[in-house]
């Protein structure tokens, strides 16, 4: 059934009412005038805390936005997602990554076919190969143990198994060293060889489809590596393993296809860090712990299931975002973690976001009616206090911030931690309430300056404030807390993919990257001179053709 165009649904447009006075409220007002503010705009789940107190909303707010998700149908669409509907209609897949992260015997049976068996079976061959990795009795060709772990993929593939190991370093095995090649780049993979030995190197080729180039070009290199190395062709199964949907190409490479991690069509790549694509978070930090993170994610999943609406976080995060983006006219999204293992977070909910609702058409192929994903970028604080936090203070737009910290740290390094926290707090305090030419006044008056002075300076010491944030905390880094982190993201992105009325799930931008190099390429190696193209393209393919020939 068509979704009638978001604007002229009745929500939308009570919204619009509500918004042309909101526009003008101030946050410090705001917190002034109700005392209980910070209890009612603040939500609990599965081990995180949200604060969406410091947005430009009230209650009434928040009653509307939740009438434009019911109207919109997010609840039924939701539970048309859990339960395994084929949503992704471009593809015609199901959307099951919630059904990676079940636990064992709860059955979901897809097609005929019971995927919580299917995907507990590769939870147990994960298992049972990291236990053995890790307990050093899998071994490299010579004997030795291994100390290094190489993942070759990219995209989703690449950028949640690296955000996991890095968030999860406190977690970590001693002894295993873990690497991530991704970019066709060989600078990348010329990097990681220099640091390993191919007796005590084990290489995951991570691809769901295994045709990716960059991939293929990697694990071919990597494969070459190996055995002008020391490695014999029948060594290879000790030192490569694969993860992908397609046994046929992983055989053809060369890889024993007893040591490969099967998944499922119905997983994205960017929701497939809970699949066998976290091979090497499981390596990494053990499958306890990997489990732990699983757990994680399923709890927030039961969470977004079962809340209603008003209390359900996931929900609340989304509409918030949504708020800021349709009516405070908010055209990027700012992911500050305060926390430097979450370091590569931001990346990956750049993908995460970005990739699933970077859209422009409705799922019926309309033309959306009004602007959808805002961009999402960050940097860990406090390092991006002393960078752009500038212009989010003082520049010209309005860019929402959330910040996202541990109450406690994973180390016990003393004094590190109040400081990273009152740096968070501050910011975002800061933010909200900005300082008034009257405040700089009153700073300034016992400083020795003129009163000329004084006013030079006023307007350049002046914050507008009133700029919105989200605070979400939990208690420690922990794998169940990072795994409720990336579920409560990923659930938000659904949502509001619901609300523009996105397919989520698809990707064309990116399956158009993936063919657009191919005939540059033949024409760089090849004789002619390039002519097929416009002066430019023409002109550079010309000067990298000319280079390779000094
Ligand atoms: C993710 C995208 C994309 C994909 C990569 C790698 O949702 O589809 O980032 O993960 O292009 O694809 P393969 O895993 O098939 O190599």
């Amino acid at each position: 059934m068509r979704s009638p165009a978001l604007t002229s649904t009745a929500s939308f447009k009570a919204l619009e009412s509500h918004a042309a006075e909101a526009r003008d409220w101030q946050l410090r007002s705001l917190f002034a005038h109700d005392a209980q503010r910070f209890p009612k705009l603040t939500v609990d789940a599965a081990g995180l805390f949200l604060d969406y107190s410091k947005n430009r909303l009230n209650t009434a707010t928040i009653g509307l936005l939740l009438d434009l998700a019911r109207e919109r149908g997010v609840e039924r669409q939701r539970d048309a997602m859990l339960n395994g509907e084929k949503i992704n209609l471009t593809e015609q897949r199901a959307v099951l990554h919630t059904a990676l992260r079940m636990p064992r015997g709860k059955q979901l049976v897809v097609d005929g076919q019971d995927i919580n068996a299917d995907v507990h079976a590769v939870l147990d061959h994960v298992k049972e190969f990291t236990d053995r990795v890790r307990g050093g009795q899998w071994l490299g060709y010579s004997g030795k143990q291994i100390t290094d772990i190489i993942n070759i993929g990219i995209g989703g593939s690449d950028l949640g198994p690296k955000m996991a190991v890095l968030a999860l370093r406190s977690y970590s095995h001693p002894r295993l060293k873990m690497h991530f090649v991704s970019n066709v780049d060989g600078h990348d993979m010329d990097a990681a060889l220099a640091q390993v030995n191919p007796e005590t190197t084990l290489f995951i080729v991570a691809s769901k489809t295994f045709t990716t180039a960059e991939t293929m070009l990697n694990a071919g290199t990597a494969r070459n590596w190996f055995l002008q190395s020391g490695g014999k062709q029948e060594d290879l199964a000790k030192h490569f393993v694969a993860v992908s949907t397609n046994t046929k190409a992983v055989a053809e490479f060369g890889i024993d296809t007893a040591n490969m991690f099967p998944f499922w069509d119905w997983v994205g790549g960017r929701y497939s860090v809970w699949s066998a694509i976290g091979l090497s978070v499981a390596l990494a930090v053990g499958f306890g712990y990997f489990a732990d993170f699983l757990a994680g994610a399923h709890a927030m999943d039961e969470h977004f299931r079962e809340a209603p609406l008003e209390q359900n976080m996931p929900v609340l995060l989304a509409m918030v975002g949504f708020w800021n983006r349709q009516f405070l006219n908010a055209g990027s999204l700012s992911i500050a973690p305060y926390h430097q293992d979450l370091n590569r977070f931001p990346a990956y909910l750049q993908q995460l976001d970005m990739e699933s609702n970077g859209k422009r058409v409705t799922r019926n192929g309309d033309a959306v009616d009004t602007v959808t994903c805002p961009v999402v970028w960050g940097e860990c604080g406090t390092n991006a206090q002393h960078a752009y936090f500038q212009l989010l203070h003082q520049g010209t737009d309005v860019t929402p911030i959330d910040f996202i910290a541990a109450l406690r740290a994973t180390h016990d390094l003393a004094g590190h931690h109040d400081a990273l926290l009152a740096n968070c707090f501050a910011q975002s305090e800061a933010f909200m309430t900005g300082k008034t030419a009257d405040e700089v006044r009153a700073d300034l008056a016992g400083q020795n300056l003129t009163p000329e002075q004084i006013e030079a300076l006023v307007p350049h010491k002046t914050f507008p404030g009133n700029r919105p944030s989200n605070t979400i905390l939990m208690d420690q880094l922990t794998p169940g807390a990072l795994g409720a982190l990336i579920a409560l993201y990923e659930h938000k992105t659904f949502v509001q993919g619901v609300l523009w009325d996105v397919n989520s799930f698809d990707q064309w931008g990116v399956e158009l990257g993936k063919v657009l190099a191919r005939n540059i390429q033949s024409e760089l190696s090849g004789e002619a001179q390039p002519d097929r193209h416009d002066s430019s393209t023409n002109g550079l393919i010309g000067m990298a053709k000319a280079a390779q020939h000094i």
